[in-house]
């Protein structure tokens, strides 16, 4: 769909000033302004944007209603009346995700010798894994080092990271890259043969690694066929519905649930990974998303109820580029790799506002201190608002044709709406993107509950309030491979009690005596996209 008419003159706008805004440099932020700009206009700290949790290990913790809801809600499965005696399957090591985390947690458990399964929601890859554009993190060139990936990973987190865990991801970085490209990633590459990095916001050196703006696709493409070709077993179709946990308090496996038929599947296993991914799907304030439809807070809430701890879940990344036209594709995510080539951000006078390289939580800000604070943004007639993202900038200054070389399937997209971002800028305002926080892990992914992994965006620790770009992809790897390796080897030594659901019996005495309806049940498995007077319960899957 072609920009309304009213849009016009601001187009005509960005246009004129494009030539002169070559040469404006735009200062960066003290942390001071930072801050004052993150607590006025971040949609984290609106009133009503969190709540504290009332029962479970995090009790009193400040959350996103949206997640507490089914924080606080009832398993699907009724524990007095399910019956675990004969488990359908019996492996070493249960990974619970299709994404680039669960997927190569499953090959290195199998590499380790471990009997594996994959168990999966949706399709093998169906996650955001496939929906990353910019690329993966990894100080590998001459300039960088992974003590400079560090810091600018610990500030970007505003210091509240685990300084363990990022200097096991920075320090598995560049091996990670080297591992990818070994199996197959076609990374993009200059004349030479090296990597081309570009720069994402907040890091001090080019490092993220891409292929071109489908990079967590491209990754995904390969490590999915390597999971085929050493046949580990996958299974699709199978949402996570509960953890086990034995009469010694150890997770013991879980309980899937099939699509197709209804039918529960148990799975006993003697290391279990929960590599389920993000929150995106909750839609956080009624923000668009960037997110797969399989982002329902699905591992947070059983590992929750399982008895594992979470941190900064009132943490929400809003990436500050998601589409606002058209329509059909609101939220999408417009890489950053766009701004770490030189595309500015400009208001509706066509005028720059915050250096674009400032980290995502800032420029987010940004933009929605233009819009609703100073009245600078643009409306559409579908009631959308947002900032320009000016994409004619790249072949401006990097030659024509260089913006559907890097940038193709942006480029395709929009025309399909009969839009060229080669000639007209693109309309974005933040959608949410990514849960900063998650389950608490260790550095090779264990959580307090025994036997219990987490790895990719359903831990937490890692990226502390404020991830940057880039370190999503590497955190999936870095932590998926380490849980993995991990699991295999403690496996081994596993001997698993009598499988049971008396956690889940104990978490709905909880539930029951904050007075929550009966048939308000999580986890959600898929989006509630029902109209809210249409609704049964506010929250997750109604039984
Ligand atoms: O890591 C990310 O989230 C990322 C690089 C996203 C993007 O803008 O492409």
């Amino acid at each position: 769909m072609p920009y309304p008419s009213s849009l016009q003159p601001s187009l005509a706008r960005v246009a004129a000033t494009r030539a002169a805004r070559r040469q404006q440099q735009i200062p960066r932020l003290s942390l001071e302004a930072k801050a004052e700009l993150i607590q006025g206009y971040h949609p984290d700290f609106r009133p009503g944007s969190r709540r504290p949790l009332r029962i479970g290990p995090n009790a009193g913790d400040p959350v996103p209603p949206e997640l507490a809801d089914l924080l606080e809600a009832y398993s699907r499965l009724d524990p007095d009346r399910f019956d675990l005696s004969e488990p359908d399957a019996d492996v070493d090591v249960l990974a619970i995700g299709g994404g680039g985390a669960g997927t190569s947690a499953a090959l290195l458990a199998h590499l380790n010798g471990a009997r594996v399964l994959l168990a999966t929601k949706l399709r093998h890859g169906d996650s955001n894994t496939i929906m990353a554009e910019g690329g993966i993190a990894a100080a590998t060139h001459r300039h960088d080092s992974p003590t400079l990936h560090f810091l600018d990973t610990m500030g970007g987190g505003r210091f509240e990271n685990d300084p363990q865990l990022v200097k096991v991801l920075v320090h598995d970085a560049p091996l990670v890259v080297e591992w990818l490209t070994e199996l197959g990633v076609m990374f993009d590459r200059a004349e030479d043969g090296s990597h081309i990095c570009s720069l994402a916001g907040g890091h001090s050196r080019r490092r993220v690694h891409s292929c071109k703006d489908y990079s967590g696709l491209e990754m995904m493409r390969v490590l999915r066929d390597e999971l085929r070709t050493r046949q580990v077993p996958v299974l699709e179709f199978s949402p996570l519905v509960e953890l086990l946990v034995d009469d010694q308090g150890q997770c013991a496996g879980a309980v899937l649930s099939q699509f197709d038929t209804g039918r529960y599947l148990v799975v006993r296993a003697r290391a279990t990974i929960l590599a389920t991914g993000g929150i995106g799907r909750l839609h956080v304030q009624g923000f668009p998303t960037t997110n797969h439809f399989g982002a329902t807070a699905d591992g947070l809430v059983v590992g929750y109820r399982a008895g594992a701890r979470l941190l900064h879940m009132d943490a929400i990344q809003f990436h500050p580029t998601g589409a606002a036209w058209p329509p059909q594709m609101l939220g999408w995510l417009l890489t950053e790799a766009l701004r770490g080539t030189g595309v500015h951000l400009v208001n509706r006078h066509g005028e720059r506002f915050i250096n674009e390289m400032e980290t995502r939580d800032c420029t987010s800000s940004a933009i929605l201190r233009e819009v609703d604070g100073r009245g600078n943004g643009l409306e559409t007639p579908a009631g959308t608002r947002g900032v320009w993202l000016d994409t004619p900038m790249i072949d401006l200054l990097h030659g024509p044709g260089t913006l559907v070389r890097l940038f193709a399937g942006i480029v395709h997209r929009f025309q399909a709406y009969g839009i060229d971002p080669r000639q007209e800028p693109l309309l974005v305002y933040p959608t949410q993107h990514y849960q900063n926080g998650g389950l608490r892990i260790d550095a090779w992914g264990r959580t307090a509950v025994p036997n219990l992994y987490v790895a990719g965006e359903a831990s937490g620790g890692v990226q502390g309030r404020n991830r940057l770009g880039g370190n999503s992809l590497l955190d999936i790897f870095v932590f998926g491979r380490r849980a993995g390796q991990h699991a295999a080897e403690h496996a081994r030594g596993v001997q698993l009690g009598r499988l049971g659901l008396e956690h889940v019996r104990r978490y709905h005495e909880q539930v029951h005596a904050l007075g929550v309806p009966p048939e308000y049940t999580s986890p959600l498995l898929l989006p509630n996209y029902t109209r809210r007077h249409e609704r049964q319960a506010p929250v997750g899957g109604v039984a």
